[in-house]
This record gives C-alpha cells, structure tokens and sequence, in this order.
C-alpha cells in the first residue's frame, strides 16, 4: 500500500501547482451529482486518475466527479474512492480546500476501508495518512518533500465546533446541541470546505463538526464513499467517534450506490455523546 500513499504525495504537489496556474472558469458539464464543474475540477480528477493507472495494485477508482467505476487492473487488490478537489468552489476566494481517498480492498462498504488519506492545499500544503491499528500521521511538504510532523490525537473533549448545512433547515434537536455547545463557549470554526475544517478540530485538540440530515435533505449532503468513511476512520483512529443521525458508526456503512450521502457527525468523544443525547439514541 505504501506506492498507493507515495502516489497521492505526487498528486498533492501536482494538483498544488494546478490549484496555482488553472483558470477558475466553469467547464461546460456537471458531475454525477448534478454539480458544476469547474476547469480545476477536472484538471484534479484527471491528475489522479493518471497517477493511479500507473499502479498495478489498484484494481480500479472511483472519483465523485464521475458517474461509475474506472477499472484498472483486473489483478490489482484496491479500489481508491476519491473527491479530487472538495470544496473547490472556495479557491476563488483563496480559501483551503482538499483532495480525500479512500482505499478499500473488497466491496464499497465502510467496513472494507482499509486506509484513508487528504492532503491540505492551504498556506501549508499538507497530508494526514490513517492506517489499521495506527494513529493518524500528518505530513507537510519541505522542500518539495513530505517530512513528517506528528501523530494526531483528540482530546476527550474539544473547544471548536463547525456547523454545517443551511441553519433554517436543521431539525430544532440540531439547533438545540448547536446553540448549547456555543452556550458552554465553543468557538465557531467553519468554512464550507470539509477538509480544512475537519483538520482543524484534528489538530485543535477536538470539538465537533456535523453536517446534519434535514427535511429538505434527509441523507444530509457529504458523500460517503469518498467523504464521510475516509474521515470517519481517521477521527476513530484518532481517539474519537464518528457516527450517523441515528447514533450508527459511519464505519458501520454500506451504501447502496457510489454516490450515496449520509448525516455525519465528526468529533470528541464529549461532543459525541452530546450529540447522541440531543438525537435521543444516547
Ligand atoms: P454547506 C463543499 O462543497 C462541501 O461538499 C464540503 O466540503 C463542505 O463541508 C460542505 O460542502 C459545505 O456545505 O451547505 O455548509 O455550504
């Protein structure tokens, strides 16, 4: 696995360049989520895709800006579900955003995740790895090579909480835990792009970012094959928790389609807990 990791380094310096040189326009066709694409979007798929033909041990991918499952390599053993730039509409504004994968060995479900990775394009560019029985490790490019700084731990209880989704369609349960968090000080840290946001409660010590179900969405809006799984082993991994609307472990899904979405709560183990309470499956 370890060519699969030295390969999405490559890619991070790449699309890093890419974020830098490529016109910001709008291609002329929308990803299988009905989603706009900007030029970026498929110049960072196309990068990835690349990269990962040159592996003979990833038996295919599976990207959110296409609609099915590229093969590869019959003999290889993985398949990488990735999200080549979320967030993407933030670079305009010169905001962070990031590339996630997912690599899992068997069929598409949380429980065949066998490692997960994203790299930061921020003021630093930087990538965290999660492996099996491993704390997640954070990378940061020196010099034109990934060195590696620390391994990440939450705390037991945080001080950050990111609320994402649109606050006149959350369910008055979600509004009752958001404002309490707040009410007991905690320090609004949110957005819009996952990546940088998740990250920071990664190495801010903890707190909770949710991104809730709601009438109008009832499956919420992250995508679980390349989104929700990759960052739900690396927050397990870390020390914390990460479940579903219903208190169910993110790492307990099976989706029923690549592009299937799910309510996510990442966090603390406190700020969980609350949030199991506020959702009554405490
Ligand atoms: P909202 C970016 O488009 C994204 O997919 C995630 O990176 C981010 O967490 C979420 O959407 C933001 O969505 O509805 O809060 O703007």
């Amino acid at each position: 696995m370890q060519s699969i990791f030295t390969t999405i380094k490559t890619i991070a310096f790449e699309i890093e360049k890419a974020i830098k040189t490529t016109d910001l326009s709008y291609s002329t066709n929308a990803n299988s989520s009905g989603d706009e694409q900007l030029k970026l979007d498929v110049l960072s798929d196309r990068i990835i895709e690349k990269a990962f033909a040159t592996l003979h041990i990833v038996r295919s991918i599976v990207s959110e800006e296409q609609e099915g499952e590229l093969e590869l390599h019959t003999s290889g053993s993985y398949t990488i579900c990735y999200d080549p730039l979320d967030g993407s509409s933030l670079v305009d504004v010169n905001l962070s955003v990031g590339s996630i994968f997912g690599i899992y060995e068997g069929p598409l479900e949380a429980s065949n995740l066998v490692a997960s990775a994203y790299v930061v394009y921020g003021p630093r560019l930087e990538l965290v790895i999660a492996q099996k029985d491993k704390k997640p490790i954070l990378y940061r490019a020196v010099d034109g090579f990934f060195e590696e700084i620390q391994t990440i731990k939450l705390n037991e209880k945080g001080k950050l909480n990111a609320p994402g989704g649109t606050q006149k369609e959350w369910y008055p349960h979600h509004k009752a835990l958001i404002e309490n968090l707040f009410e007991q000080g905690y320090r609004l840290r949110y957005s819009g792009g996952m990546v940088p946001d998740l990250h920071q409660i990664l190495l801010k010590g903890g707190g909770l970012f949710s991104y809730p179900g709601s009438v109008e969405k009832p499956q919420g809006k992250l995508r679980q094959l390349f989104e929700v799984i990759p960052f739900a082993f690396i927050y397990e991994q870390a020390g914390g928790q990460a479940i579903d609307d219903k208190g169910k472990r993110l790492m307990e899904l099976t989706p029923a389609f690549p592009h299937d979405t799910a309510p996510c709560f990442f966090g603390s183990n406190f700020e969980i807990e609350a949030t199991k309470v506020a959702y009554g499956v405490s």
